[in-house]
């Protein structure tokens, strides 16, 4: 309660729904994505809802790192750091690697590996220099993060969330060494029923659900899941 979360991609799916509900607990959210206009609305939904916390819409572009270091250097002046920060803002431009384009794959890696690395890291920053000992770093990966997704326009995408898995592990044993009771912890969903399913599995839902039916991480078994507002 009262502390500070910044969760990035928070205009909707998964991070407007984390967003929401932090806001409901109490949180101040610093809600981040370029379509500003989206969050300002979940804002004053919860708002009007007469949730405790607030959202704090903030207009970035995560595949700019200056955009990201100024959003840092604003929550710094204005609401002092960063508790918590939720490594959510993700996306799949779903190709074959064979025959893919630069852009797409380039655009996944800005994202889905630098800007989480970079958020992360001026988290830290923020956590270490006001003594903050119970930060937290949650990243969003993807069951596609443990265990190749058998579709070949997945392979890159798969590619950026293992990457989020080492960096994750990396980040948790950096931490350790720095005995900080900080916390780094990666969340790896299944389907969930947002925007981003939408464009990449909607066009064909029994083969997304027999896909995922498939993927098996050591005993859990995966599935379609829950639906996210
Ligand atoms: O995605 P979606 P989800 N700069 O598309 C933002 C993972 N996941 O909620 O900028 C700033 O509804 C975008 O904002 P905007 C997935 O890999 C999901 O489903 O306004 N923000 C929006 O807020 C991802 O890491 C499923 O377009 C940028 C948000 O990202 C996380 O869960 C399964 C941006 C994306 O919202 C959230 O996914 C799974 C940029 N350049 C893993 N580019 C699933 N849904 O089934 C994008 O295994 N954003």
């Amino acid at each position: 309660k009262g502390r500070v979360a910044l969760v990035t991609g928070a205009s909707v799916g998964i991070g407007a729904a984390v967003a929401r509900a932090l806001v409901q607990q109490g949180m101040r959210v610093v809600g981040c994505a370029r379509s500003v206009e989206k969050i300002e609305k979940l804002a004053a939904e919860c708002q009007s809802a007469g949730y405790s916390g607030t959202l704090i819409p903030y207009k970035c572009d995560l595949s700019n790192e200056e955009e990201i270091l100024s959003m840092f250097s604003a929550i710094k002046t204005q609401h002092k750091g960063v508790d918590v920060c939720i490594n959510n803002a993700g996306l799949a431009h779903n190709e074959p690697l064979l025959s893919g384009k630069t852009e797409g794959w380039r655009n996944m890696i800005d994202v889905n590996v630098l800007a989480l690395s970079i958020c992360t890291r001026e988290a830290y920053k923020s956590m270490k220099e006001r003594n903050v000992d119970d930060g937290h770093i949650i990243n969003i990966n993807s069951m596609g993060g443990h265990r190749m997704v058998p579709s070949a326009d997945e392979h890159f995408y798969c590619a950026t969330k293992y990457a989020v898995t080492a960096l994750t592990e990396g980040i948790r044993q950096e931490l350790r060494e720095a005995n900080t009771h900080i916390r780094a912890t990666c969340i790896s969903p299944g389907i969930v029923e947002t925007e981003f399913a939408f464009r990449h599995h909607n066009s064909d839902p029994e083969k997304a659900a027999s896909v995922y039916e498939s993927i098996k991480i050591g005993d859990v078994q995966m599935r379609p899941v829950e639906q996210v507002s």
